[in-house]
């Protein structure tokens, strides 16, 4: 039976702006209180979804969230109506109102970890929302995560849905961001790969000084036993504390991987070659031929990855085998990173091909490619059962570039998060849109 490597993006919410909210990542904190364009930031992650659709891709989109997240502020103490508790906190605790209104469920790469059913016990394809309990903003997103999640694989026969973990530091999980799978095919066992921070009960392994390492090796466990992999189909590795401390807060800032190949910086890992070797071991007993790309610090620094986004990239396999990276546009910016992509593939190497996207709106909030979307691999089977709404079509690309004609604004700064107007058009707007993906009621608004 074929499969698929399926790429789910989220899409960008109305009230995308920067509030510089994610301390230790570098774009969050520099671009702060810019004012944002959320319409253009959604029309430039649609444009990337059209585009890889157009490319014979399988492409879906996932529903962004309801912000301001008011039922968020009643738990922290403001009351009265709607518009008075939005009216309140921005007298009273504006950093509050502004962590409320993130738009950062966008980033699906966080959303969740999903195992494919070849690799889990009982053979469906398993997803564990992300606590993201690292950042109060983010640490709002799972509950609607789930329901979301719920309503696109909602067949309990294929698709097997977890809880958030524990709500706390020690089982902090920041999902796919730092998990890659591996395999021959994607229909195929494959080795998933778990990328850690720090471990939170076992001191022997290091931990940044600086910045904070968000996953840790406690959550990856749990997830794995979650899903029901195999010892023989999992591979830990730890993250370099150093480039955590540089500004690489999720793996994928500094490595992407896909089918048999993992691209990566000579910094990114500690224990590499052991990581490596582990990696190719268990491949091999899946039949796979394990590869790996590393980028030489000589030719691209960690400074550059975090700049341009190199490693936030979307690797992805062609029909012919080889592969595509797409990149934002800040590659084509950075001089020794546009040197060195276009030696890479010129090399006759696997990667083939450059794409550039122009993402700068969620870029300026450190989302590239590779953050903006969630990946699941699915049989035929399994893509039937998805649900049909939330796959990308031609039709379906115009709605949503209509929808958000209608219903976003161009222009956002902080002030207007206080506006109690700002609300009624995200509730209106994400209405329609619950009846366009056909999720039914996901939102609190529309379940209170
Ligand atoms: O969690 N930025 C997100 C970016 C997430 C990128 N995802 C991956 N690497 N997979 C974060 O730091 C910034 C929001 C603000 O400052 O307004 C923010 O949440």
């Amino acid at each position: 039976m074929k499969s698929y490597e399926v790429n789910f993006d989220g899409l960008v919410g109305p009230t995308h702006n920067y509030g510089g909210l994610s301390y230790g990542n570098v774009a969050s904190q520099s671009n702060s209180q810019q004012s944002s364009n959320p319409k253009e930031a959604a029309l430039q992650g649609l444009a990337k979804m059209k585009a890889l659709m157009e490319m014979g891709f399988q492409q879906g989109v996932l529903a962004p969230q309801e912000r301001p997240d008011v039922a968020a502020l009643r738990r922290l103490g403001f009351a009265g109506s709607d518009a008075q508790v939005i009216e309140r906190a921005a007298k009273d605790a504006m950093p509050l109102l502004v962590a409320s209104c993130s738009a950062s469920s966008m980033w699906v790469a966080n959303a969740a970890t999903v195992s494919p059913s070849a690799d889990t016990a009982d053979g469906r394809v398993h997803f564990t929302a992300a606590n993201l309990n690292c950042k109060y903003h983010r640490s709002i997103e799972h509950p609607t995560t789930s329901r979301v999640l719920g309503a696109m694989f909602a067949d309990q026969k294929h698709f097997a849905h977890h809880a958030a973990l524990p709500a706390v530091a020690q089982f902090g999980d920041e999902g796919a961001a730092n998990h890659t799978r591996f395999c021959r095919d994607y229909g195929q066992a494959g080795v998933e790969f778990f990328v850690f921070g720090r471990s939170a009960f076992d001191t022997r392994y290091p931990a940044p000084q600086k910045y904070p390492a968000r996953q840790t090796l406690e959550a990856s466990q749990a997830v794995a036993r979650l899903h029901g992999l195999s010892g023989d189909g999992v591979v830990y590795a730890q993250q370099n504390p150093s480039v955590i401390d540089q500004g690489v807060f999720h793996n994928d800032v500094i490595a992407v991987g896909n089918g048999e190949v993992l691209f990566y910086h000579e910094d990114a890992f500690l224990e590499t070659d052991k990581m490596l070797a582990e990696l190719q071991a268990k491949l091999g007993k899946c039949g796979g031929n394990f590869q790996s790309i590393c980028v030489p610090r000589s030719q691209v620094t960690v400074e550059d990855a975090v700049r341009s986004y190199l490693f936030n990239s979307q690797l992805l396999s062609r029909a012919d085998g080889s592969m595509l990276l797409i990149v934002p546009e800040e590659c084509r910016g950075n001089e020794r990173v546009w040197q060195y992509l276009q030696s890479l593939t010129s090399s006759g190497g696997l990667i083939r091909e450059v794409k550039v996207f122009d993402l700068k709106q969620s870029m300026q909030n450190g989302g590239g490619p590779a953050c903006l979307r969630l990946r699941v691999a699915l049989n035929q089977t399994e893509l039937a059962a998805v649900n049909p709404g939330v796959i990308m079509t031609a039709p379906l690309y115009g709605t949503l570039t209509q929808w958000v004609d209608k219903h976003y604004r161009d222009r956002l700064s902080e002030n207007d998060l206080a506006d109690p107007q700002l609300l009624l058009e995200c509730r209106t707007a994400l209405d329609e849109l619950t009846q366009i993906l056909k999720l039914g009621a996901v939102y609190p608004f529309q379940i209170n």
